[in-house]
């Protein structure tokens, strides 16, 4: 978030950057507390929603630009990072928040991941991790356990799940954390320290679907699998141990910042800007090209 304008006079509540549209999601759906930490985080951070640009890929998650007052591109299924990515680069002022559900993620979405995190595009990405396909009704997605039975698989999985905590770790990210809305006031501190930090973050936020996700990922349940890792002093400065909890996705849920770097590198806006200024000092003043092509004007 470096290079955005100073906050605005106007203080902000979180319903002001809620929208008028109701929310379709089914009621129970971790999702609402996922949109409530959101419009929490915005208010705080106070930029004017007309200064925000929220972009989602498809699926039952990727509703939420909507149901807010940011502008909104509820875009193509797996496609929210690219469009985000040339969103910021066009107007680099604007705050981008990017969400995607674990199918438009990491599955048709999942080449995006390594590109975004190498160039380290200033924007948020939320991802809120079911562990099921959604909107389409409960097919496998790649977060979904080994073994799980759904209607399009009644044998159970025969795959591996990805584990998007160590992707990202991996690749390099600046900002790692993961989050649920079984913990509102942890999440809503996470939305808001991942849109501050000055360079490309990613929050996985354990939003269960209540329709067709297993019974282990509910809310409820939750609360006997979550782990503070504040609580558990973990250092966030240390990716290396970061990358140790984060073997654990799938087991317990750890809560909080995995990894935050502590010296950022420049993010790929901040770079273009310099070679722009870089390219300005050396060129030849306007006069003198014109005189190379026109040596009449001489
Ligand atoms: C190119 C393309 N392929 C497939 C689909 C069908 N489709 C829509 S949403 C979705 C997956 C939704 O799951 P997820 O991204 O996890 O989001 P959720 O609905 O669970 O929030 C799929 C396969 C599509 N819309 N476009």
């Amino acid at each position: 978030m470096s290079n955005l304008s100073p906050v605005s006079i106007k203080t902000f509540t979180a319903s002001d950057y809620k929208s008028d549209l109701k929310p379709i999601w089914c009621p129970g759906c971790g999702d609402f507390g996922v949109l409530t930490a959101v419009t929490r985080a915005l208010a705080s951070i106070g930029r004017p929603p007309h200064e925000i640009a929220f972009i989602s890929g498809i699926g039952c998650s990727s509703r939420i630009p909507g149901y807010t007052t940011a502008y909104g591109f509820n875009s193509v299924h797996g496609r929210s990072l690219p469009i985000a990515q040339g969103i910021k680069l066009a107007n680099p002022e604007l705050l981008v928040l990017v969400a995607s559900g674990d199918g438009d993620g990491f599955s048709i979405g999942g080449g995006h991941l390594a590109h975004v995190v190498r160039r380290n595009i200033d924007l948020t990405y939320i991802v809120m991790d079911n562990q099921i396909y959604g909107l389409t009704k409960g097919q496998l997605s790649p977060t979904s356990p080994k073994g799980l039975k759904t209607a399009s698989s009644n044998q159970g999985s025969l795959e591996e799940p990805v584990n998007p905590l160590l992707y990202m770790l991996a690749y390099g990210a600046g900002f790692v954390a993961q989050g649920t809305p079984a913990d509102m006031n942890g999440l809503t501190k996470l939305v808001e320290e991942g849109i501050r930090y000055p360079g490309f973050a990613f929050i996985n936020i354990q939003s269960p679907c209540i329709t067709y996700g297993q019974a282990e990922t509910q809310l409820k349940v939750q609360k006997d699998k979550i782990r503070n890792l504040t609580d558990m002093g973990h250092d966030a400065t240390d990716r290396l141990k970061a990358m140790g909890l984060a073997q654990d996705y799938g087991t317990v849920i750890h809560n909080g910042v995995f990894y935050r770097n502590p010296t950022p590198p420049q993010s790929y806006g901040d770079k273009v800007k310099d070679r722009h200024a870089a390219l300005q000092a050396t060129a030849r003043p306007r006069q003198e090209i014109l005189k190379m092509f026109t040596p009449s004007l001489g």
